[in-house]
Formats: C-alpha cells, structure tokens, sequence
C-alpha cells in the first residue's frame, strides 16, 4: 500500500510583491481640457482632484468644465466637421486611427500603469485587457473608414455630425475608444466627457490624438463631473449622444433627449445570470464565474453578479468556488500578481457595503475567503452570498462590486424564468456540455449578449449592448457604425 501524499500547508505557496514600476508615465500636477487640439485651463478656472483609490493619495488636479467650455469644445468639433474631419476622404480617415492605434501599442505600458493608478484595477487586467483591446478598436475601425460604401448603409452614407460621449469610471480608457473610434471612422467629430474619478488615460488619449496629427476640433475632450456630462448632452449643437453609466442617469437622459431629433444610444446597468448546469466542465464554469464576477473587482456593466447553478451540483460548485476564491490576491493593483484591485471611489464602496448589508438583513448567507485588507484606499473583499432568493435586493440591484449571489435551479425553464427575472438585459452565460442547449438556452435568454462555456468575452467586431433597462443600441462591430451614420 502506498501513503497518499501529506496534503500541502495552506501557505506553501508564497508569492514575491512583483511591482510594475510608476516611473514609465509621468502624471503632471494639473492638466487642462482638451479643446480645438490643445490643452487649456477652464473658463471659469475650476478643478478637482483625481486620486489613487488604492492609497487615496492625490494624483493630478485636473480642470472642470463648465458650460463656456461645452461651448468652446462643440463649436471646435462644429468647425471641424464641416472643414476638415467631415470632408475627408475614409482612406485618410483610416491612417488617422492607425496611427492613433499604434501609439496606443507604443505606449501600451504607460497607459497601463496610468489606468491602474487611477482606477484601482489590477495591472495585469489594464495591461491584457484595457490597453490592447483600446488599441483594437481604433485598428477595427480604421479598416472601416474606408469602406462604409460597401457596408450596407447605402451608396454614400453620412455622418451625423457632432457626437456628445459620455463615459462611466470602469473602463476609462477603453470606453474612450469604444465611443471615439467608431464615431471618427464614420466621418464625426467628438467631445468626449470622462468620469470624475478617473480622468488621466483619456487626458494621455489626447496626447496621442495630437501626436497623430489629428485635425484640432476633431476630438475634444472635457473633463469634469456630472453636472459637466449634463451640460454636454443637453447642448444643442450635439447631434449625436453616447452614453454609458449608470441606468438612472440614462433614464434622465433619454427624457431630456425626447422630442428633439438627436440621435442617442444608451449601454447602461446589468444584473446577469451565469448558469451552470450539471453537465457542465465544473472546473471551467468556477474559472468562469470568477471571471464573471471578480475581473475588475465586479466594476463591469456585464458582470455575472447572479449564479444559478443546478440544485444537483450546487454543493460541488460552491465548495469548487470557495476553494478557488481562497487563492485569489488581493492588493496593490500595480503588482503584478494581484487579481483583486481597489474599489474605485469611496461612493461606491459605501455602496456595495450598503447592499451587502442588506443581504444580511434579508437571511442571505454571507461568506468571504480570509483576507487582509490595506488600511489606506477603498477595499472590499471577494464576497459570496448563498441562500438568495429572487426577493432580495442582491438579486435584484446591481451592486457594480466584487460580490455573488448565488440562487439555484432544477430545470431549464426555471433556470430561463429566473435568468429573465430581472429589469435588465445586457448579458448572460451559458455553461453545458450540449451545444443543443446552448441554442435553446440563447433562444430564451432576454440579453444582449450570451456567453457560451466563456464570460465577459470582448472583441470590437462583436456587437455589444442591451435591451430594457440595461439601454439600447450597440458597440462595436458594424452594428455599432450605424449608430453613427445617418438614415
Ligand atoms: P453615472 O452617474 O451614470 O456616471 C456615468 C457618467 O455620466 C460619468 O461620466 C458621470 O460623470 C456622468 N454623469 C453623471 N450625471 C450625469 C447627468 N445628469 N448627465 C450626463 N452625464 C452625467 O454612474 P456612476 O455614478 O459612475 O455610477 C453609479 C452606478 O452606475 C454604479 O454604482 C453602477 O451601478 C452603475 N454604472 C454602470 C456602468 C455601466 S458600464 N453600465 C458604468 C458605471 C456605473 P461623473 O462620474 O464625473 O460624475
């Protein structure tokens, strides 16, 4: 008889801090807007401050833009509509965004380290998935300028003019390209509004713009809060809106919007279900809820924040679950090992902390792998609820953190009743041996998108967007060009 192997410590396995180093972006104590290709202060002299949420430590005082400065910026995109972007030939067009695409790839590092810093989100997340997917969209796109006669939008498609983009603090970089890079390669020119609390990687995007020799005015970017995102969409020189955040302001929007003729696309809030079966590769489906829910510290409009695991296999996935949790790195998102970052602001860890506790109140059962949180900064720790019933806030309100409700199911028509239960329809994902189930599955599922035996799976060729509360229209692919042509 042999001995079975002693089972491993529990801390056999230690990892050295591997920091990426700060030193490759240099942060200026304070930047201006970008307006008409060059960087100024506010009319009215305003700034705030961006901070590290990893250490609340500030990072630059940047300029707040008020309405003088809407203004400014979409008479500049104004002008250059009509002068220079508008005008051009797509051949010209497409080396635009190439060369904006290549210093992305250039500066991929730079912008990386920035974006963590900024964010909170780990390296390894802004480094594989932020950067180069930005740099894809502009390369995507590029390959488009010059053939929207062959798309299927008509003989001479037209672009819609001046287009208002607003974007949230969860992908700021790769926000900015989702909305810049579709609206320039149909021959519109932009202003853009990032988020408050993350402003740097769109103000070093402008860099890059003026580096690539972008005509002034063709995008123009305005940093600010919300009263600056309202001031944009509700400009009447904005013939296009773009917004992505939270369902709430959307729903502002889309009032304020009403009855004017300007075209608008709204990407907001999700509350998904992933759904494992029992037939399912178990292994695979636990990689895929943590991805669902854990990438990005559950900052992800996306994000598969409702289990619904098959009662049979609801033990085993749980205890799979928690065991993979356990291994899981919580901390400095600039090193390299780690998985979990910082929460983004102090408003939205007051958040999750909010509903987490009514999660409690209302019976669910709470549960969270041993781990240090830092003392500075907004943190919270992977978090997984069972015991929840469709009643509960945490299954119903997207908490936009790194915490799971866990619900089960016996059947494929319960597990699509209680997927479907929800106001949203943005994604949803689809774990099963059988291809034959999937079909049905999708056939069924009010979302968006359906991820099969993968989740949060992105690619600018692939259409993105919701239904419902979760907004309408789309991102990427050629469906999303036609939200910025006319007709
Ligand atoms: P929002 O308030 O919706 O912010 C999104 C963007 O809109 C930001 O740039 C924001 O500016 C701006 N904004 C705020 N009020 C506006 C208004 N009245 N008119 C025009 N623009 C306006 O989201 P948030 O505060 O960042 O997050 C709140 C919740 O929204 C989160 O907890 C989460 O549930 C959800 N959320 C969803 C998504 C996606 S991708 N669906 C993304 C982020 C947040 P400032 O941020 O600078 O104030």
């Amino acid at each position: 008889m042999v001995d079975a192997a002693p089972p491993a410590p529990e801390s056999a396995w230690e990892y050295a801090p591997a920091p990426e180093s700060r030193e490759i972006v240099s942060i200026a104590p304070g930047y201006g807007l970008f307006i008409n290709g060059e960087f100024t202060p506010a009319a009215d002299g305003k700034h705030f401050t961006t901070l590290n949420p990893a250490t609340e430590e500030p990072l630059a005082e940047v300029a707040e833009a008020g309405e003088r400065d809407v203004d400014r910026a979409v008479a500049a995109a104004r002008t250059a509509f009509e002068r220079t972007w508008g005008p051009m030939p797509g051949t010209d067009r497409a080396k635009y965004l190439y060369r904006i695409a290549r210093a992305i790839q250039e500066r991929a590092r730079e912008f990386a380290v920035l974006e963590s810093l900024d964010n909170g989100k780990p390296i390894k997340e802004s480094r594989d998935v932020d950067v180069p997917l930005a740099a894809a969209h502009f390369f995507y796109h590029a390959g488009w300028a010059d053939k929207l006669e062959h798309a299927g939008f008509g003989p001479q498609p037209r672009p819609l003019g001046v287009a208002g983009q607003v974007i949230p603090w969860n992908f700021p970089l790769l926000m900015a390209a989702w909305k810049l890079a579709p609206a320039l390669a149909a021959g519109n020119t932009c202003v853009l509004k990032p988020a408050e609390t993350t402003p740097l990687t769109a103000l070093l995007l402008a860099e890059v713009i003026q580096q690539a020799g972008l005509p002034p005015g063709t995008v123009n970017i305005l940093t600010g809060d919300g009263a600056t995102g309202q001031a944009l969409v509700s400009h009447p020189g904005v013939d296009k809106i773009a917004f992505t955040g939270s369902t709430e302001v959307g729903k502002e929007i889309l009032r304020a919007v009403a009855g004017t003729g300007r075209k608008l696309t709204l990407e907001l809030g999700g509350k998904a279900a992933n759904v494992v079966f029992d037939d399912a590769p178990l292994d695979q489906a636990v990689e895929g809820i943590v991805n669902g829910i854990f990438f990005n510290q559950g900052h992800v409009c996306c994000a598969g924040s409702r289990l619904l695991v098959q009662e049979s296999v609801a033990d085993m996935v749980l205890d799979r679950l928690k065991r993979r949790l356990g291994t899981l790195r919580l901390g400095d998102p600039l090193d390299k090992n780690t998985d979990i970052g910082a929460i983004n602001s102090r408003q939205q860890l007051d958040k999750i902390e909010q509903l987490t506790a009514a999660g409690e109140a209302e019976g669910a059962q709470r549960w969270s792998p041993p781990c240090l949180l830092p003392t500075a900064g907004y943190w919270f720790p992977p978090t997984v609820f069972s015991g929840v019933s469709q009643s509960h806030r945490i299954a119903r309100e997207e908490i936009f953190g790194p915490v799971l409700s866990v619900l089960t199911f016996r059947t494929p028509e319960e597990a699509v009743a209680k997927a479907n239960n929800t106001p949203y329809g943005l994604s949803a994902g689809v774990w099963t041996d059988k291809g034959s189930r999937i079909l049905w599955m999708t056939q069924r599922l009010r979302a968006g998108v359906v991820w099969a035996n993968t989740y949060n799976r992105f690619d600018p060729a692939s259409p993105f967007g919701g239904y419902r509360e979760s907004g309408f229209g789309r991102e990427g692919g050629r469906h999303g060009l036609a939200a910025y042509i006319d007709g």
